[in-house]
């Protein structure tokens, strides 16, 4: 199949990302690919494993689903994307399945990603793909220009130190003394349950609550469409109406030059497998761990 997009992305769209934190790339991916996405959504539905969350519940969510469904593995390894990513940012990170089931959807709750991982950096991009027409009601909205707030705020899961004190003590004291909080393990059994909701960072002001007073952006999203936001900005994606059909959507991440690794204590995905073997210190960028972290796409 072919790894070109159907068009080269404009300056005007990379000057909106910048400037924006988001860009939707309209009429970018083939048929073809929009096709091996749904394969690979529904393969990796049917094929659950110790990360998947909310099975045959009305959102399901897996991590790093490109290891393990090799439709998705093809779209991170040889569809457009890399391309379209490539002309701005060159080295995948990881990868999640969003599955909402025909009928109400859910939403997923305003956050931001980088207090997901434990990266940080300025150049990380996140490419969101969906199988299905998804209007605006159902699909990402972003707070316009948040990726450039210096802030990063409490992600909205982990256990609360509020509701078990000893259990937070513990996490604290492993953190202090330089533990990964999500070990290579994670990658058997884990959820977002597992992580930690850590109290010194600050919490979201309730967007919802006052729309009025944020500068959201959306978009009718339809197949072949590609979505790009900044790993940092802050994001929702909207739900409570009906769809007669799914809304499978898959994010990919992935980061250029500046990221590098950032042990953190609101961790709440874990880090990619091969990165355990390498023991990365803070502050060490990607770039220095390619057989981790290849370059996914290159001019020519
Ligand atoms: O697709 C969704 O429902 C949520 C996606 C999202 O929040 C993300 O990709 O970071």
């Amino acid at each position: 199949m072919n790894a070109r997009p159907l068009r080269k992305i404009t300056n005007e769209e990379i000057s909106t990302m910048n400037r924006d934190g988001a860009v939707l790339l309209k009429g970018m991916l083939s048929q073809e690919w929009t096709d091996k996405l749904t394969e690979g959504l529904e393969y990796t539905r049917n094929n659950p494993d110790g990360m998947s969350l909310g099975i045959d519940a009305p959102l399901r969510i897996d991590q790093f689903p490109s290891t393990h469904s090799p439709g998705l593995k093809e779209i991170i390894d040889d569809s457009p994307i890399a391309e379209i990513i490539g002309s701005i940012l060159n080295r995948f990170y990881m990868d999640q399945m969003f599955y909402k089931p025909a009928g109400l959807i859910p939403w997923s709750p305003w956050h931001q990603d980088t207090c997901y991982y434990n990266v940080e950096g300025h150049d990380l991009i996140r490419a969101w793909i969906c199988a299905d027409p998804t209007p605006r009601d159902a699909s990402i909205e972003v707070l316009r220009g948040s990726h450039l707030w210096n802030v990063t705020y409490r992600p909205p899961v982990g256990m609360d130190p509020a509701q078990d004190p000893e259990g937070a003590a513990a996490l604290e004291k492993a953190f202090a003394d330089g533990e990964v909080l999500i070990g290579r393990d994670a990658h058997e059994k884990w959820t977002y349950f597992d992580s930690f909701l850590d109290p010194s960072l600050p919490e979201l002001p309730d967007i919802e609550g006052a729309r009025d007073s944020f500068d959201i952006l959306g978009w009718d999203y339809e197949p072949g469409d590609v979505l790009l936001f900044h790993g940092h900005i802050v994001h929702s994606a909207r739900g409570g109406v009906t769809l007669p059909h799914a809304r499978r959507s898959h994010a990919s991440l992935w980061a250029g030059p500046d990221v590098h690794y950032l042990r953190r204590r609101s961790q709440s995905i874990p880090d990619p497998l091969p990165l355990y073997d390498y023991n990365p210190m803070d502050g060490q960028l990607l770039s220095e761990l390619p057989d981790v972290f290849p370059e996914a796409w290159a001019p020519g």
